[in-house]
């Protein structure tokens, strides 16, 4: 598509939506022009292609399609078929997956998928066996009873939250702490990394049903060889939450025993982190789970997005062309030039250092919370969110780390001198915030005190920063 053709398509459609609710149109524009200000350093965000978001705003929307490719419940559905064929095909060469499901909506829909697939595969194919029966509707009421409640007893075993987990791993928060007994590995208090025979101790202890790996705030690579041979030591189906860091795997920076795909049983991701596609999810399985993951829909899901699916499509086979390698590749040198930038100014990071595309800072050092931290930094123009550091003395709330992340500034274009620059400005910001009080005297773990000229200075360098790296840019909104 030319670049005019991009502007085009996106002024004319705001143009249409305006003439129904001007005030969509307008907050739309204001977006972009926020996303284009501001040093978007949130490790779980991007900028998808224009082909991608387009590939979103039309009338697949308007198509019911449960079912699966040529297996509908409804009619109609030859063009929803080309579309999710597609994202599954390429999904499938890009990964080297025997099989895709491209239709969870997010990240915790792809992991409900699967734990019900791999319930249906240990627990509940058993069950219908025994009783000889095909489907559940056959059972006599006691051994339904007796079905649900040994469904509802199952033991899973993951990544504490502290330590860089998801709170859809287990965690009792999230539907899956409500369905499954947990447990969970940390990490080495004194480097931080996953100690892989702790891992394997808890598995023989706790003997789970699902062991899983991944994470959102863990800075390093994972060993998905050793971790199969813990699962399978232990009779455990091995499941891969790889949502932060698919980009990385679909752009070969992580082979190996670090490509997650070879190892796992089954693999979940979302598909707009790094991945850089649409907001969405995505189940890959070989064929012993393959019948059961694509009970998706209506299992957990409702019906599938087929405009999403579509960009879906469009996303993964950009990330099949050759230049995408070359991104991932930047994405995680850029993450390693911020990380050395900011140990270089005295920032405690977790880990010390990053193999991926994170960096986790402990703000404690600079006598702040993440939160205090997170609010400062957004004052001056540098967007991140605070998380919590392994053994968090503040919790999951107040915590004591900021997450960061370079898959978006990557796409932008931004190197590592710009990572060096970011450093600076997070480090200067830092430096000079220092924790408020409460009315009482009190220390708080929200206020801060920051003087705003300084602030307002960082975010003029932040948005300078920004200046040759322009955001989508042959969009001209007028
Ligand atoms: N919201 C995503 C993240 O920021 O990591 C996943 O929870």
């Amino acid at each position: 598509m030319s670049l005019n053709a991009e502007s085009t398509a996106f002024r004319s459609a705001l143009e249409v939506i305006r003439a129904v609710e001007p005030r969509v149109a307008d907050a739309i524009g204001a977006e972009l022009a926020d996303q284009r200000e501001s040093l978007k350093l949130i490790a779980s965000e991007n900028y998808a292609s224009p082909a991608t978001l387009l590939a979103m705003g039309n009338w697949f929307s308007d198509k019911y399609a449960e079912g699966t490719v040529g297996r509908r419940f409804y009619a109609g559905c030859q063009n929803v078929d080309t579309v999710e064929a597609l994202a599954a095909e390429h999904a499938k060469e890009l990964f080297g997956a025997a099989h895709a499901y491209v239709q969870p909506h997010s990240g915790i829909d792809a992991n409900l998928v699967a734990f019900w697939a791999i319930l249906a595969d240990r627990v509940e194919s058993p069950a219908l066996k025994k009783a000889q029966v095909r489907q559940v509707n056959d059972l006599t009421e006691a051994d339904w009873f007796a079905l649900r409640r040994e469904l509802g007893n199952q033991r899973m075993l993951g990544m504490s939250l502290d330590a860089g987990g998801h709170l859809t791993h287990g965690f009792r928060p999230n539907i899956s702490g409500k369905m499954f007994d947990q447990r969970s590995y940390g990490t080495d208090p004194a480097t931080g990394l996953i100690d892989y025979d702790r891992v394997a101790e808890a598995a023989r202890e706790f003997k789970p049903l699902i062991l899983v790996a991944g994470y959102s705030a863990y800075p390093r690579k994972v060993n998905f060889r050793i971790m199969r041979e813990i699962a399978d030591s232990v009779g455990a189906t091995f499941m891969v939450d790889m949502a932060h860091f698919a980009g990385l795997v679909a752009g070969r920076v992580f082979t190996g025993d670090f490509d997650p795909v070879p190892h796992a049983h089954i693999v979940t991701t979302t598909t707009h982190k790094s991945l850089r596609g649409p907001r969405g999810g995505m189940v890959l399985c070989g064929p012993e789970l393959a019948d059961q993951v694509d009970r998706g829909c209506p299992m957990v899901l409702g019906g599938p997005l087929p405009h999403v699916m579509a960009a879906k499509a469009v996303a993964l086979a950009e990330a099949r062309r050759p230049d995408f390698a070359d991104y991932a590749q930047r994405i995680v040198d850029n993450a390693q030039a911020l990380a050395e930038g900011l140990v270089r100014r005295g920032t405690k990071l977790v880990t010390g250092g990053t193999d991926n595309h994170l960096v986790l800072l402990d703000v404690s050092g600079y006598g702040l919370t993440g939160r205090q931290a997170e609010q400062a930094l957004l004052d001056s123009g540098i967007v991140t969110n605070r998380n919590a550091v392994p053994q968090d003395p503040n919790g999951a709330w107040y915590t004591s780390g900021i997450r960061i992340g370079t898959p978006a500034l990557t796409t932008r274009g931004l190197g590592v001198a710009e990572m060096d620059a970011t450093a600076e400005l997070i480090h200067t910001v830092l430096s000079q915030t220092q924790a408020g009080s409460n009315p009482d005297g009190t220390p708080s773990k929200a206020k801060y005190v920051l003087d705003p000229a300084l602030a307002d200075k960082i975010s003029k360098q932040a948005s300078e920063l920004l200046t040759g790296f322009p955001l989508y840019p042959a969009v001209d909104l007028g």
